[in-house]
C-alpha cells in the first residue's frame, strides 16, 4: 500500500484541477493517497473539507486508501482510512484512541529517538525525510539523504517507512534500497506535464 505514496492538496496542483490530478495520478499506478491542504492559498474550513470528500469519493471508486494530513477532526468528520501527522501534530496514542484502532496512522520522524516513540505511540508507519531538497514544504528540516533509512534500518526498526522530499522517479530506487518500503512525492507528479505518465514512470522505476 506504502509503495508510490501521493500527497497533494490543491496548491499543489498547477495544471489540472485536484480531481483530475487525482484521476491522473490513480490511472498511472499511485497506491495510496494523502489529501495535504496547506500552504499559501490553501483552502480552509468547509472548503476544505469538500475538496476532501470529493476526493476521497474518487480514492473510494478505485480502492486507494484515503489519508488526511495533520486535520484529525476531518478525518473523523470523513471517515478516512487514516492520518498523517508530524511531530508538533498530536501524539499517534490520542489519534489512536480517536479514530479506532482500524485507522492507518502515519507519523514523520526524523531520527531514531522520534521514530521509537512513534512505534510506542502505535503509529502504522513512518514518514522519513526530506531525503532531498524539497520546495513543497515551507517548514521543512534539513535534508537528510538516504542515510537516515538505513540508519533506521540498522537499528532494527520493523515498522513500514516510508521516504519523501524531492524524491523523482530517478531517484525512487535508490531510497527503495536505502531501506524504505515506499515513496511520497508530492510535485514530481502533481507537478508534471503528464501527470498519469509521471506516476506510472516511478512504478517502472521501483520495478526494477
Ligand atoms: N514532508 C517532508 S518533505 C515534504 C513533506 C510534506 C514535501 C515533499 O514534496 P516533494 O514535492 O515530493 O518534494
Ligand atoms: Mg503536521
Amino acid at each position: 500500500m506504502l509503495q508510490l505514496y501521493f500527497i497533494m492538496g490543491s496548491v499543489n496542483c498547477p495544471r489540472l484541477s485536484p480531481a483530475d490530478t487525482l484521476r491522473e495520478a490513480i490511472a498511472g499506478g499511485i497506491t495510496l493517497f494523502q489529501f495535504r491542504e496547506k500552504g499559501s492559498g490553501a483552502l480552509q474550513g468547509s472548503a476544505a473539507l469538500e475538496l476532501g470528500r470529493q476526493l476521497q469519493a474518487i480514492c473510494r471508486e478505485h480502492a486507494i486508501p484515503f489519508i488526511v494530513n495533520d486535520d484529525i477532526g476531518m478525518a473523523a468528520a470523513l471517515e478516512a482510512d487514516g492520518v498523517h501527522v508530524g511531530q508538533e501534530d498530536e501524539p499517534a496514542s490520542a489519534i489512536r484512541e480517536r479514530l479506532g484502532s482500524g485507522a492507518i496512522i502515519g507519523v514523520s520522524a526524523h531520527n531514531l529517538e522520534e521514530a521509537r516513540q512513534a512505534i510506542v505511540g502505535g503509529a502504522d508507519y513512518l514518514g522519513v525525510g526530506p531525503i532531498y531538497p524539497t520546495a513543497s514544504k515551507d517548514d521543512a528540516r534539513a535534508v537528510q539523504g538516504t542515510l537516515v533509512l538505513t540508519e533506521l534500518r540498522r537499528s532494527g526498526l520493523d515498522i513500514p517507512l516510508v521516504g519523501i522530499g524531492g524524491i523523482t522517479a530517478g531517484t525512487a530506487l535508490p531510497v527503495m534500497e536505502a531501506g524504505a518500503d515506499g515513496i511520497s512525492v508530492i510535485s514530481a507528479i502533481a507537478g508534471a506535464e503528464d501527470i498519469r505518465r509521471a506516476a506510472a514512470d516511478f512504478r517502472q522505476a521501483m520495478r526494477r
